[in-house]
């Protein structure tokens, strides 16, 4: 489907309005050709609009909407006017005319902000009697577009035309299009002022951004409603944060989940799977979790062992676990036909599965051969589901890792159109169940594990979903490829699913498909160990891709980046914490760091990680360096505490045992020692590297139990560093909430780029002996020692 080049015969329009009605929150204005238009004042900042054309709305239903979001009232002005309405909140004035319902909104200074062009319009399909329904905007003078999930494009994309149908695709490529999941969001940028669109929507859906007309960005869904959210900026953090909120955040992974993980297509059988973890162990490179891919199944059997390569698994996944390692298995959604197999049984006996529109099976292969396939839109499917987790978690697994969720089957690519879901009792097709099906899927299985993980905290990992999914699992971009080219693309789509919500992403290190060269897959790492989710994968007709594969010096570098991760493990921990409690994305673009900087615009290769680190891997072979875009303000450069003032180009030296990394000036940076896995030892001291800056700054550190959930009752610290640097002092102040108290009793604290020396040191107003000061001439830092509960130290 065509929008503006279609047949214009055939498209449809609202006439005018010739009535309107007003509740609370709610504007209703009917035209005189039974389209009605529904506007919703969410908040201040974020307005609904919602348009039905025969005169009535259908039940009111997404499965994106968070249930927990408790949006701030509004505050609202109404009135009519003789050629149009206006709607004012706080913060944006929304003009809607008369006239063919056209809409504009305008931020409190008069900047349009959207702008109607042919506006709503739809077009009847008579093969389905859906609407198709379209909605044209005005592309406004030097406007940017970001987001849409796992787009494998450039960072922008003004001048593109994506399309959003979940599928399967093995070795997809740079503007390879679509990949595996559906976030219909977007973000605009113009006049330095940001805002969201949400097209809530789980048909297949389009977006053309400024590619057809380059003065119109319009999309359009093969069937379903003119559905979306308007959210106000104007910080880019703020849009994505306000969407974050609307569509749900994840809730706390358990810590581990945030160390390294190994994974295979597929490690067996279990004398392979113990080589691979004691490899780790007697390298010591650390390393959490060690996954098992389908072959650890009888017959591709979900929720089966097989017998021959893992005669006792329970026994198999505890000895894993003595050593550390948390065992992650997948399961595909495709359940055998086989009369003699219990969930097949089940399945069947409770009419759990998708059916053709005429009442057959839906039928089609994939691993274990001919399956049929659960509804995962009905809720007695997912109880069901849910239910079917109980014994892989007694047997001690502790994560699972859903695939193949688009839905994928051999044959066609996906199911046909005419199979039935039950969509929460709003039974429909497949044209409309299939974006959403990865994404019940993985809502199925985080209910299972979850249920059977506690007291502690699930962890899930899915590869489709539709807006909203990052409320119940972690994710990965699929089956990439061992080319420097991909390990771009890793950087860009993981950039791009955090600005769309789904933070917690990564990719398959080094490459699923092929095998890495040494350099390749040690950049590719370095890159790795800065994404939430961090894990090696790799198909396994290809080489050997564990971190000691690669030779002895290649291995050192690995152990280094690894031991990077646990040792920045409280950073990462702080930057999900502010993710899951406001919304904030954990990777930032540099555009997020510096909207006001139109240099930021087209960059991609740099991104920000929490506060205050800025990394940009390098994706060429043989450099020693790289030029970058340093954002404004003062950096440190992570690896030799050189000073550098951004606004411009830098020139990063980093050979393969570095990755440029700059540190913010006033930072405060926790660190832990390294350790072999979470909960191999203690941790007695907690490092902070304090950053200087002449000015005040101020950086954050979460802290609780690392697993259950005792931080939803207040068992947890939130601390929070003040820095305050002149030319001659520093001060930083620590203040706490919560009630948590971490096992180490000493803070080490190095201070970095001192202007002077130092010769008095002050902590709670008492001094402190110069000689216990510990000074390295050649970084120019200095260690103080002292205890976690300081309220202030004073160099000078
Ligand atoms: O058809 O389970 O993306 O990570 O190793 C391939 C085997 C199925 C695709 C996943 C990949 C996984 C593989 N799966």
């Amino acid at each position: 489907m065509i929008n503006d080049l279609a047949n214009r015969k055939g498209e449809l329009f609202p006439g005018n309005i010739i009535d309107c009605r007003h509740e609370n929150n709610n504007f209703y204005f009917y035209c005189d050709n039974n389209v009605i238009l529904h506007v919703k004042a969410i908040t201040d900042k974020i307005i609904r609009f919602r348009y039905a054309v025969d005169g009535d709305f259908p039940k009111d239903f997404s499965y994106a909407l968070s249930e927990t979001y408790q949006p701030e009232e509004p505050s609202l002005e109404f009135k009519e006017k003789t050629d149009h309405f206006r709607i004012t909140t706080n913060r944006i004035i929304i003009t809607i005319w008369k006239e063919n319902l056209s809409v504009r909104i305008l931020d409190k200074s008069g900047t349009i902000l959207i702008e109607d062009e042919r506006g709503f319009h739809w077009e009847y399909d008579r093969e389905t009697g859906n609407n198709v329904v379209k909605i044209s905007k005005k592309v406004q003078s030097g406007e940017h577009y970001y987001g849409l999930g796992d787009k494998a494009f450039n960072m922008n994309l003004r001048g593109r035309r994506v399309q959003n149908w979940g599928s399967d695709t093995y070795g997809y490529g740079k503007n390879s299009d679509p990949l595996y999941k559906n976030i219909p969001f977007y973000i605009g940028l113009h006049q330095k002022i940001a805002y969201g669109m949400f097209f809530d929507n789980s048909f297949r859906s389009y977006f053309d951004f400024a590619a057809e007309r380059s003065n119109v960005t319009s999309y359009w869904a093969q069937g379903g409603e003119m559905n979306y959210y308007f959210i106000y900026g104007p910080e880019l953090v703020e849009v994505t944060a306000q969407y974050t909120n609307l569509t749900g955040k994840p809730e706390l992974p358990p810590l581990w989940a945030l160390g390294y993980h190994q994974c295979k297509w597929s490690y067996y059988p279990e004398a392979k799977v113990k080589e691979i973890a004691a490899g780790f162990r007697e390298r010591q490179i650390p390393c959490d979790a060690i996954y098992l891919d389908i072959d650890y199944m009888e017959g591709f059997r979900c929720f089966t062992w097989s017998k021959e390569y893992f005669p006792d698994p329970k026994r198999m996944v505890q000895e894993l676990a003595q050593a550390g390692f948390k065992t992650v298995v997948i399961i595909d959604p495709g359940i055998k036909v086989d009369k003699d197999y219990w969930v097949y049984q089940e399945g069947i006996a409770n009419d759990y599965f998708c059916h053709r529109a005429d009442g057959p099976l839906m039928k089609g292969s994939v691993w274990p051969g001919l399956c049929n396939f659960p509804d995962f839109t009905r809720p007695a499917v997912r109880e069901w589901w849910a239910g079917l987790f109980k014994e892989l978690m007694a047997a001690g697994i502790k994560g699972v890792w859903n695939d193949m969720n688009e839905p994928a089957v051999f044959e066609q690519g996906t199911f046909p159109d005419d199979v039935r879901f039950d969509h929460d009792g709003h039974a429909c097709s497949h044209k409309k169940a299939h974006n959403i099906y990865g994404m019940q899927m993985a809502r199925a299985t985080y209910m299972g594990v979850k249920q059977y993980a506690f007291p502690n905290r699930p962890f899930t990992i899915t590869r489709s979903g539709y807006s909203g999914v990052q409320r119940f699992a972690s994710t990965w971009t699929g089956d990439n490829i061992a080319s420097w080219e991909h390990m771009w693309l890793a950087n860009i789509q993981c950039q791009r699913l955090s600005i769309s919500g789904y933070s917690f992403a990564g990719s398959d290190i080094g490459g699923f498909i092929e095998t890495p060269s040494g350099e390749l897959y040690i950049r590719w790492l370095a890159l790795g160990v800065f994404h939430p989710f961090c894990r090696t994968h790799s198909s396994g007709d290809h080489g050997d891709q564990e971190p000691w594969s690669f030779g002895e010096e290649n291995t050192a570098l690995a152990r280094k980046f690894i031991q990077l991760r646990y040792q920045l493990m409280p950073y990462m921990y702080t930057t999900f914490w502010q993710y899951v409690t406001h919304g904030t994305p954990m990777l930032k673009p540099l555009v997020y760091l510096d909207q006001y900087d139109s240099e930021t615009y087209l960059r991609m290769a740099e991104f920000g990680l929490g506060e205050n680190l800025l990394i940009c891997p390098i994706t060429q072979p043989e450099a020693d360096g790289r030029w970058l875009y340093l954002p404004r303000g003062n950096w440190y450069y992570f690896w030799n505490d050189e000073l550098t003032a951004g606004g411009k180009e830098v020139w990063a030296e980093a050979g393969l045992d570095r990755i440029p990394m700059y540190v913010q000036a006033g930072a405060v940076i926790p660190m832990y020692p390294v350790r072999q896995y979470v909960g191999e030892k203690e941790i007695e001291e907690l490092t902070l590297h304090v950053y200087f800056k002449n000015g005040a700054h101020q950086s954050t550190l979460f802290e609780d139990a690392g697993d259950g959930y005792g931080y939803v009752n207040g068992e947890c610290k939130v601390k929070k560093f003040a820095t305050a640097g002149t030319t001659k002092s520093l001060n930083v102040q620590q203040n706490t909430t919560g009630n948590f108290t971490p096992m180490y009793t000493t803070y080490k604290i190095i201070l970095h780029g001192l202007p002077f020396a130092v010769t008095v040191a002050e902590i709670n107003d008492q001094s402190i002996a110069i000689s216990a000061i510990e000074k390295d001439e050649v970084l120019n830092t200095y260690t103080i020692y002292t205890q976690p509960d300081f309220q202030t130290l004073t160099v000078n």
